[in-house]
């Protein structure tokens, strides 16, 4: 039965409606959160390979990506683009906190510093172009390393302005944070 105009007019207003609410709760690019912000900290490693080669336990999720596919991608980029903090850019309100959940299969960090910068490991600092490591990567405490499944809560925005977060261990991971008043 071909549709009536009154139809398809009813269908387009409720697929914009529903275009404009993925716009406001997903856009992944700017998320003006009043009472804080979440960050998700991502890897796609794949644990075959990466335990086979770096050890038992370094790799306790199922990812797509094979070690191979890492070294490959980072040579050719200087990342790797599912190693990631998501949102990578975002705004929050003064005095609010940050909570960072590590929902990959590696250890990660989400360290606040002044300048991004290289991490704990000569070999990805290398691969990233981030030869100089960050003072705060080189002042981590064992609380620092964020296990899978593991969160991490900022302390408040004190000022505003902008605050850079990174992974220690894989430095292009990084997120951006604008306070506000
Ligand atoms: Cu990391």
């Amino acid at each position: 039965m071909p549709h009536t105009s009154r139809q398809l007019a009813t269908l387009a207003v409720a697929v914009i409606a529903t275009l404009v609410a993925a716009c406001d709760s997903d856009d992944g690019i700017i998320n003006v959160v009043p009472n804080g912000a979440t960050v998700a900290i991502e890897d796609q490693c794949d644990p075959a390979t990466f335990n086979a080669a770096l050890g038992a336990g370094t790799c306790t999720r199922q990812g797509t990506v094979t070690l191979a596919q890492f070294n490959a991608e980072l040579a050719a980029t200087g990342q790797v683009a599912s190693w990631r903090f998501v949102p990578a850019t975002f705004t929050i309100g003064i005095r609010r906190t940050i909570v960072a959940t590590n929902v990959g299969g590696e250890v990660h960090t989400f360290t606040r510093v002044a300048q991004f910068g290289g991490g704990i490991v000569p070999a990805l600092n290398t691969a990233s172009n981030n030869p100089v490591e960050a003072p705060e990567c080189a002042a981590l405490a064992a609380s620092d390393m964020l296990s899978p499944g593991a969160s991490f809560t900022t302390l408040p925005a004190a000022a505003s302005g902008t605050h850079l977060y990174q992974c220690c261990i894989h430095p292009w991971m990084r997120s951006t944070v604008t306070v506000v008043p």
